[in-house]
């Protein structure tokens, strides 16, 4: 716990009123969406500009006082959790896009700018923001460049870090540094920039950053295609792929979209169930385009690797047919799932989920296994509910066995066993599945180089 006393000097840093330390906002500024730990931070506090979290984090250099950033708290891998006595620094304050350049096509953003904010401030100007997923109405700048934030739309846009133009930082020994300075070229050595995109903080603190715009999708169309089994899948992006630039090439089981008709409120996409389920999108910028991916539909059914599939004729369309995707992990959320992010190159996803799923079923016969995910990425989403007869104790402590095997495939595989939400304090012992020992050393020393005093987010990425 942080000395009750140090918190009076921490009010002086910041405009009155901007630490809190009643229980609710602790309770609530303490965790994010993995809600496994319980939030035990000793204050939240809310600055407002540049200065003011230099000030924060000089402070906390002298009283090693640990700093844990707070976004829009939305991860789910605990790297916004503060379970240690921590002091919560929230960006809540700082949410205004600062600037905009027409012809870099550029909106410099403060950490705490809402991600749908961003999209809907790029539509206005004619432009477009395309890292996209669920949580975007809530999510914030800061954090999707902590954890490189992925979504819906990587196959075409890539992660975050691709629309990062620049940074400005204020480091763990309380530097501010301007990375990068907005270029499209720059070869002057080491891109630090890079390094403070996916750190969740354990480098220092994003304070403001320069994001890329991109010009507005045209017509964007999506189909939803019913496969008879998992394996059809891939040759279906591949048809795809071969005709089409793709915005999005996205699967889930027919159990998740059991899952989604129990709501009541969206329609199924057809009356034909399939084991399986490809959502794709693409820009219908030309009548031609349109039958090409009918065409593609066709040659797929003529294979055998498509039962039956539909495609939006308008945006209503558009969007009910993406609810029966992203509507998944907000739907399954009130049985607390067991949940892996895990990726593997594409051409090897086939036999990368067939493994997983015959260890986990094996084992485990009673478990409900809901697959999803942006299989177009190589990208996998794993999520197991409880059965009804286990307490969630003994749910949880089995699953550590499926941890495992979970993760000794993903090293088979040379995969990631964090695909994009991130290590922080979920997945950090895991994090030699997936990186050497050789490589985790450098990580390191690249924290203790900007972080001397082991002050940002401490057991975050690794243990402390
Ligand atoms: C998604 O793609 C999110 O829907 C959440 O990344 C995944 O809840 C999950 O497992
Ligand atoms: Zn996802």
């Amino acid at each position: 716990m942080t000395d009750p006393a140090l918190i009076d000097e921490l009010k002086t840093l910041v405009e009155p009123g901007k630490v809190l330390t009643d229980a609710d906002s602790l309770n609530t500024y303490g965790k994010d969406w993995t809600k496994h730990y319980t939030p035990a931070p000793t204050a939240i506090v809310f600055p407002k500009s540049v200065e003011q979290v230099q000030a924060i984090v000089r402070w906390a250099n002298e009283r090693k006082v640990a700093l844990v950033p707070s976004g829009g708290r939305t991860g789910l891998s605990a790297a916004a959790v503060a379970a240690n006595g921590e002091v919560v620094v929230s960006f809540d304050y700082m949410n205004q896009i600062l600037s905009f350049n027409e012809m870099d096509r550029t909106a410099v953003c403060q950490p705490g700018v809402i991600t749908a904010q961003l999209q809907q401030f790029a539509e206005d100007k004619g432009l477009y923001y395309p890292v996209d997923f669920a949580s975007s109405g809530s999510s914030q700048i800061g954090g999707n460049i902590g954890t490189n934030a992925g979504g819906i739309k990587v196959i075409r846009y890539g992660m975050t870090r691709n629309w990062v133009a620049g940074l400005k930082v204020v480091t763990g020994k309380g530097d501010l540094l301007e990375l990068n300075k907005d270029l499209t070229k720059n070869a002057t050595g080491y891109d630090m920039r890079q390094l403070f995109i996916g750190a969740e903080g354990t480098l220092g603190f994003v304070v403001e950053a320069t994001m890329r715009l991109e010009r507005q999708p045209t017509n964007l169309t999506a189909m939803v295609l019913g496969t008879p089994d998992f394996d059809s899948i891939m040759p279906v992006l591949h048809a795809f792929q071969d005709k089409l630039d793709l915005t999005a090439f996205e699967f889930f089981s027919d159990k998740c979209l059991d899952k989604i008709l129990e709501r009541g409120d969206v329609p199924a996409p057809f009356e034909t169930r399939t084991p399986f389920y490809a959502l794709l999108e693409f820009e219908a910028t030309t009548d031609q385009r349109a039958e090409q991916a009918l065409a593609t539909f066709e040659h797929c059914v003529n294979e055998g690797w498509v039962v039956d599939g539909v495609m939006s004729q308008s945006d209503q369309q558009l969007q009910n047919l993406w609810k029966l995707r992203e509507y998944i992990s907000e739907t399954i959320s009130h049985r607390t799932p067991y949940k892996n992010d895990i990726s593997v190159t594409v051409s090897k996803v086939p036999a990368f989920l067939a493994d997983i799923d015959a260890i986990v079923s094996g084992n485990y016969p009673d478990f409900e296994v809901l697959w999803y995910g942006h299989i177009g990425d190589g990208n996998l989403h794993l999520n197991i509910l409880k059965p009804e007869a286990l307490s969630k104790d003994e749910f949880f402590d089995k699953c550590a066995s499926v941890n495992k095997w979970v993760f000794e495939t993903v090293e088979k595989y040379n995969g990631s066993i964090s695909a994009e939400h991130g290590v922080g304090m979920t997945k950090r012992d895991y994090l030699t599945y997936s990186r050497s020992e050789a490589e985790i050393g450098y990580m390191k020393a690249i924290k203790a180089a900007f972080d001397p005093n082991g002050i940002m987010n401490p057991g975050k990425i690794f243990a402390v």
